[in-house]
């Protein structure tokens, strides 16, 4: 036999309200109250920070053209823009790739940040093996297949140049840029890149002008809402 009971009976039983006091025990107390008016005050005092920040720097176009003594467009050409106030290392999360493919270096050219993580896959059946001289980053990865577990870090400005033990035709140059603001020409011996409006320095650099050779340098004005372009001549090729 089925026995009924009243709702009330059945219904479980309503909660027990909690005092107020007994929240704000369970909040800390005093000391989450005077926690808590630092939180609110902190949050003024950022809020009131960012109105006066700067907006989001604007990005205008800056085309770089580089031809060789001749007035040959470059290819490979790495355009670096020295913008004043920005970092000049690269982030935590930066890395870069010179992978070596049927006996070459991939890219030739490889322009990184300072501080950049490069790796070196190799994407050959065959063995390389790979080093530098050079006084920014002299290393060796002996012989090897597939990517060697550690990366090398690029923390100094200039230009690596890198060979295998095994193949002597295998050149290839890692340049190393103390700003985010870089580029490589393509085949028409141009770059475009997006930099804040003001006047800037730029400096290019190619294999032409050795791996010892200092970039030359050149001052642009870009203007905020225009573009503009400049052509840098390299002694040399
Ligand atoms: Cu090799």
């Amino acid at each position: 036999m089925r026995l009924f009971f009243p709702r009330s009976w059945s219904a479980s039983p309503r909660p027990v309200r909690q005092p107020a006091w007994a929240a704000w025990r369970a909040a800390g107390g005093p000391a989450g109250a005077r926690r808590r008016r630092r939180r609110r005050q902190s949050r003024c005092v950022w809020r009131a920070l960012a109105a006066f920040a700067p907006a989001p720097a604007q990005a205008e176009k800056l085309a770089v053209t580089i031809h060789d003594s001749q007035g040959r467009p470059l290819e490979n050409a790495v355009v670096s823009v020295m913008v004043r106030g920005t970092r000049e290392r690269a982030g935590a999360d930066a890395t870069a790739e010179m992978a070596q493919r049927e006996r070459s270096f991939v890219p030739q050219v490889l322009v990184v940040q300072t501080g950049t993580p490069v790796s070196f896959p190799n994407l050959d059946t065959v063995r390389h093996h790979v080093y530098s001289f050079s006084a920014i980053k002299p290393f060796e990865i002996k012989l090897y297949v597939g990517t060697p577990a550690q990366p090398v870090v690029f923390d100094r400005p200039g230009t690596a140049v890198l060979g295998c033990n095994i193949h002597d035709k295998m050149v290839g140059f890692i340049h190393v840029v103390d700003t985010p603001y870089f580029a490589r020409t393509g085949a028409n011996g141009s770059a475009t890149l997006d930099v804040p409006p003001g006047e800037h320095r730029v400096r290019a650099w190619h294999p032409v002008l050795q791996a010892t050779g200092t970039p030359v340098q050149d001052t642009v004005k870009l203007p905020a809402g225009a573009s503009a372009a400049l052509t840098i001549r390299l002694p040399g090729g």
